[in-house]
């Protein structure tokens, strides 16, 4: 009887040690230590042995059970603490794969970014720079004298009265001419803040503006520029329309309208029945801000552009609400 217990231990230990998962352990506790198992059939085998015999191999088997359930138990910790490594149980390949979202580029990056290729492709450089201006490179250098009603059209963030918020990227050009001499191509990408918000408004938003100086710069090196751009941009077909208007940095000074994109000029909601949309601003560079930043005006002359980057991309992709780009919706920006 003790051989026979001793080799029912040797045999569970061994099996024990063999395991490679908690599911083989559990059927190996069943085996042995079930209610049908191999050390419970010892232990009933014990009524046909001889009184005498009955009590020591008692004791036996039970010390053995002990033991085997200390060795089971000590097993359990031993695989659940290493985590389950048989790849069959802890990999089910029939489920279906989790869906990892993938991230996108927010549609005024994507803008800017197209604007500036078009640009960087005629040869234009990219200018960056503080967004925190001084009051000189935002109004005074650009023909903006302290107290001019032009300053009033801007709604300007005051940092404290020589320090402001730049209210466009036009400082950058600036900073730029200041820099470099003639001649000069460049664009001035970026955010700009205005003291504004609305439904068609908010305190921030982008633009790219743009400069060219050289000798013998004229109005139609400015319409040949933005044309080309504009139709780079929406397409080679669409009619165009210069029509004069006011900056202080500009003289002559034109916004441009293109055919609305939306109705192709038949007149809708969009162009307000008109069939045109206002595209951009430009003009001929005010020789007072040539002279501000040292450049012979006698030489030299300029044209500038300015867009608000929002108002394209709404064209661009039929947006009918500025607010959506700040809103960080994701079904609106995974359309991008
Ligand atoms: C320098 C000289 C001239 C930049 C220009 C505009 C016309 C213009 C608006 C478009 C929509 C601003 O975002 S918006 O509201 N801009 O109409 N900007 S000319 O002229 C410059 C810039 C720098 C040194």
């Amino acid at each position: 009887m003790k051989s026979r217990i001793e080799e029912l231990e040797a045999a569970a230990l061994t099996a024990l040690a063999g395991a490679a998962n908690l599911a083989a352990l559990k059927d190996l506790s069943v085996e042995y230590l079930g209610r049908k198992g191999k050390v419970t059939a010892l232990l009933r085998s014990l009524g046909s042995l001889p009184p005498e015999e009955r009590r020591e191999a008692g004791a036996l088997v039970n010390a053995a059970k002990e033991r085997l359930t200390a060795a089971f138990e000590e097993a359990e910790k031993r695989l659940a603490a290493a985590g389950d490594e048989n790849p069959e149980d802890a990999l089910d390949v029939t489920l279906s794969g989790r869906p990892h979202p993938v991230g996108g580029v927010h549609p005024l990056t994507r803008v800017l970014a197209e604007i500036c290729d078009v640009f960087t492709r005629m040869g234009f450089g990219v200018a960056k720079g503080p967004e925190v201006e001084l009051d000189w490179y935002n109004f005074e250098a650009l023909n903006f004298p302290p107290d001019h009603p032009a300053r009033e059209m801007q709604d300007t963030f005051f940092i404290s009265e020589k320090v402001v918020l730049r209210t466009h990227t036009s400082p950058l050009q600036v900073r730029t001419m200041e820099k470099t001499a003639p001649p000069v191509r460049v664009i001035a990408p970026g955010k700009v803040y205005r003291c504004d918000s609305d439904n068609t408004h908010t305190p921030m938003f982008h633009q790219v503006e743009g400069l060219v100086v050289d000798r013998g710069i004229g109005f139609s090196d400015l319409k040949g520029c933005l044309t080309s751009f504009i139709h780079r941009f929406f397409g080679p077909e669409i009619p165009l329309r210069f029509r004069p208007s006011f900056f202080p940095f500009t003289e002559p000074s034109a916004e441009v309208d293109m055919g609305c994109v939306m109705c192709k000029g038949k007149g809708c909601r969009v162009c307000k029945d008109t069939g045109w949309l206002e595209i951009l601003g430009s003009g001929m560079v005010h020789p007072a801000v040539f002279e501000n930043v040292g450049y012979d005006t006698s030489v030299y002359t300029g044209f500038a552009f300015g867009m608000g980057v929002e108002r394209i991309a709404m064209l661009k992709y039929g947006i009918d609400d500025l607010r959506k780009f700040f809103e960080n919706d994701v079904r609106f920006l995974a359309q991008f």
